[in-house]
């Protein structure tokens, strides 16, 4: 084959609870934030379709697996739902969430597909969030004690473990650009809550080290936005820096490094942004290093120098620093409003090898959403094309970047089935295997075959 991958690449996709279980009110679950949120402002929510039946995983799980396996996986990321698991997120663990998490990850290893867990994909217990949320240090304490009690729980089977999912965007999300609850507009109060995720993130990566977890991993899920300046301008350059530095540096630092990027915590001290913290919990995040790193790429981020200061008196954003830029012909997927640049994920990987000790990682999440796809319908299949395309042209870069020896283990496409957004529910789909939401029908795409025959050769 002209692209062959390393052996043992991990080929699979990724899900996530809220997104894919439905079953929102069976089983022992508590409320989450999504299941709140949809009952208080459900018209917020595309075509008003909520989190409560997606995907159906929790009762349609085993036929699932058989399709992860009748299309080549070896590997598949979900979530645990802390609020299945535990209600209230504090206190006693649910039996049934309990017995559902574990058929699941028994079902995987039964079909030769290695289960990867993450812990926390958006989904914060209602009753959490209405104690401050991540703002609350308690419930950095707690959110540690969930993830022990996951280790405890599945850590005999499960040997990849990741402690977030993007931790940043529910910092984006829900304090600064009003896309999550508690959508909130306060850099401030951004910043603590981005501080405190990364501090749950050591509590559970020091958790998991107390455990011996024969050949376990931990590690965390990042979304990465390479940020490139318009042009090789001082001002542009430095927009792009800037961008960077809060949009990955403040996570990937911390999480690899074990610290935050100097140039960061001068600039939000010089601008009274700086959360509030403690001089242990810095030395525990500095001792506390990842395994393993899973990279979402879906877009870059292109920047140019400011064109007008900003209002000193308007509230403090990252925008101060720098603005958007639409490149010239830059090739886009409209639906969602990305640009698509493959080139991106070889620029990520190679910025791992260079300047983060080329640490292990594999691509976590990346993918096309498609509105309306059944106009590609053939034969009773959907023939996405346009998606082979997409995964193509992102893996021959990546096979570019292990070429010049970039450390990374394997891909994943968001996403398994087609499943529920918190943005935009069921409108744009990504998956190999689509779902008729009304019957729950699930049928492969065209994609689903072709991934199938490049994971059995290991190439293509
Ligand atoms: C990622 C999330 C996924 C998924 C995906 C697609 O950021 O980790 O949960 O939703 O994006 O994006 P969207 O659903 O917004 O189209």
């Amino acid at each position: 084959h002209a692209y062959s991958f390393p052996k043992d690449f991990w080929w699979g996709s990724a899900v996530s609870a809220t997104q894919i279980e439905g079953a929102a009110n069976e089983g022992g679950k508590g409320k989450n934030i999504w299941d709140h949120w949809y009952e208080l402002e459900p018209n917020r929510f595309f075509e008003e379709v909520g989190p409560s039946a997606t995907s159906d995983f929790y009762h349609r799980y085993q036929d699932d697996i058989a399709l992860m396996k009748a299309i080549g996986h070896n590997s598949f990321r979900f979530s645990i739902s802390w609020s299945r698991l535990i209600p209230g997120g504090e206190g006693e663990v649910n039996k049934e969430a309990v017995a559902f998490y574990n058929n699941v990850i028994d079902e995987l290893i039964a079909n030769g597909i290695e289960p990867f867990v993450n812990l926390f994909h958006f989904d914060m217990p209602f009753e959490l969030q209405e104690k401050g949320g991540w703002e609350n240090r308690e419930v950095v304490e707690l959110y540690a004690q969930y993830a022990a009690a996951c280790y405890d729980l599945f850590g005999d089977r499960v040997k990849k473990w990741f402690t977030f999912n993007e931790p940043i965007v529910p910092v984006e999300g829900g304090y600064l650009y009003d896309f999550h609850y508690p959508n909130i507009v306060d850099a401030r109060r951004a910043f603590q809550v981005a501080y405190h995720t990364v501090l749950a993130h050591a509590l559970a990566v020091a958790a998991f080290r107390t455990r011996s977890i024969e050949d376990g991993k931990i590690g965390i899920i990042l979304n990465l936005t390479p940020s490139y300046p318009r042009s090789d301008h001082l001002g542009d350059q430095k927009a792009a820096a800037i961008a960077d530095l809060f949009f990955n540096r403040s996570f990937l630092d911390a999480v690899v490094l074990g610290s935050f990027p100097k140039e960061l915590v001068a600039l939000l001290d010089e601008y009274g942004q700086l959360p509030t913290y403690e001089k242990e919990d810095v030395a525990l995040i500095n001792a506390q290093r990842i395994d393993l790193l899973g990279v979402n790429y879906y877009q870059p981020r292109r920047v140019k120098a400011k064109e007008h200061l900003p209002n000193p008196a308007s509230p403090f954003m990252p925008e101060w620093f720098f603005d958007h830029y639409d490149m010239p012909g830059r090739k886009m997927n409209h639906y969602r409003g990305w640009e698509i640049y493959e080139k991106g994920i070889y620029d990520i990987m190679v910025n791992l090898k260079d300047n983060y000790g080329n640490i292990e990682s594999f691509v976590s999440e990346n993918g096309m959403g498609v509105q309306n796809e059944e106009r590609f319908m053939e034969n009773g299949q959907i023939q996405d094309k346009y998606r082979i395309e997409f995964i193509k042209g992102h893996l021959k870069w990546l096979h570019q970047a292990i070429q010049e020896g970039c450390n990374v283990r394997g891909y994943h496409l968001w996403t398994f089935m087609d499943n529920w957004s918190w943005t935009n529910a069921y409108k744009n789909r990504y998956g190999f295997i689509s779902v008729d939401v009304q019957t729950q029908k699930r049928t492969p795409k065209k994609s689903a075959e072709w991934i199938k025959a490049v994971s059995q050769q290991n190439g293509f």
